[in-house]
């Protein structure tokens, strides 16, 4: 607890501000959860892997040195891999609420890296979940679990559906959900699942497909590039707006007791219509610049995701608000708007990334 102010609460977003490294995503909500805690009141505290540069960018607009007293974010040297860490800062910072959102997050890249990524996504939680059990703190612990455990079920997909996961990334993230049911059930820890259908916004990782098409798109439109590769087309989310999200998980931890709630919207796109329309909003044929390259396909693919919410709807009151055609304009407004800059820079004689 933070003093006496009753209004402040503390929170730890475990892994949220992590650095990049060449092997790891930043999860997914970052930034919009430590916008939306902070809003409400919150001091957080975010752990934070050891990098030789500066890569915090995505959370640079809310952190203030911490001399500064109005310094509301503070960041820890950690690392999900390493458990006697995690229980020393848990003693220390006695958070109120922890949400756990760190992960090696990239799908196609946990066939690369499987057993990092069941280090990480996996054990990293029952690490916390140690931690926590250790330190004995009372303290609510989210779960980032993902609509990835589906797998091969079929859709509509609810909390009532089988998982059937395809891939290093779902069976860590079916492991560690159950690892947080367990530590309900056996030391009646607060311990949610949260459920959560893909989750978009303008500060998506730029590897993931929507925000790759959103940004290729605006930089064909610029003329900064020419073509867009990518995998398998015809797979259909779920796509809703992060920062919808970010208030659903927030709701979940404020229940009277711990449950496991399913995020969605309802809807399913394929990736080729969200391709289509991206690229119509600014008058441009996907045709002329799309080639597929088949390394971006996996060795076993999710066909179809979609979310029945009907729960968090009825016990937490929850419903997205942006839909599918907002998001895609809001993700085109903010990548045209970086590649506008980026092309500044290029006429004046500049170098930019060649990454595409
Ligand atoms: O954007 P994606 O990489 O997201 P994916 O695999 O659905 O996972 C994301 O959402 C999950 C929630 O359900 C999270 F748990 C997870 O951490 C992550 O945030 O791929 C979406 C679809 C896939 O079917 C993929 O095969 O897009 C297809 N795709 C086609 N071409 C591509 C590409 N995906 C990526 N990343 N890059 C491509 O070039």
């Amino acid at each position: 607890m933070l003093g006496t102010n009753g209004s402040m609460r503390q929170t730890t977003g475990l892994e949220e501000f992590q650095n990049k490294s060449p092997v790891a995503d930043l999860p997914l909500p970052l930034a919009a959860t430590a916008e939306f805690l902070l809003c409400k009141g919150y001091e957080i505290h975010g752990l934070i892997r050891r990098a030789s540069t500066f890569n915090t960018d995505r959370i640079d607009h809310l952190y203030r040195d911490f001399h500064d007293p109005q310094a509301r974010v503070y960041l820890h040297y950690g690392d999900l891999t390493v458990s006697g860490a995690l229980t020393d800062l848990l003693q220390e910072i006695r958070p109120e609420e922890i949400y756990h959102l760190g992960a090696q997050s990239h799908v196609r890249v946990s066939f690369d890296m499987p057993e990092y990524t069941g280090d990480v996504t996996g054990l990293g939680t029952i690490r916390i979940l140690e931690a926590i059990r250790k330190t004995g703190i009372a303290t609510r612990f989210y779960q980032a679990s993902s609509s990835e455990m589906y797998g091969a079920a079929p859709p509509p997909q609810s909390e009532a559906t089988p998982f059937q996961p395809q891939s290093p990334y779902a069976a860590a993230k079916v492991y560690a959900y159950y690892c947080a049911r367990n530590y309900r059930d056996a030391y009646k820890m607060f311990a949610a699942n949260g459920i959560l259908f893909n989750h978009e916004s303008p500060r998506r990782g730029e590897t993931f497909v929507t925000r790759k098409v959103t940004r290729a798109a605006a930089r064909i439109k610029l003329g900064l590039q020419e073509k867009l590769y990518l995998g398998n087309l015809e797979a259909k989310r779920d796509w809703g707006f992060a920062g919808d999200y970010v208030e659903a998980m927030w709701l979940i931890l404020q229940q009277e007791r711990p449950d496991d709630y399913v995020i969605a919207t309802g809807e399913t796109h394929s990736v080729r219509e969200f391709v289509e329309k991206v690229f119509a909003r600014l008058d441009l044929d996907y045709k002329q610049h799309v080639e597929i390259d088949p390394r971006y396909f996996r060795p076993t693919e999710v066909d179809v995701l979609l979310g029945d919410a009907a729960k968090a709807r009825r016990a937490l009151g929850w419903q997205p608000k942006v839909g599918f055609d907002e998001l895609i304009a809001m993700m085109v407004a903010a990548d045209l708007e970086i590649a506008g800059k980026e092309k500044t820079l290029v006429d004046a004689g500049f170098t930019c990334s060649g990454r595409i």
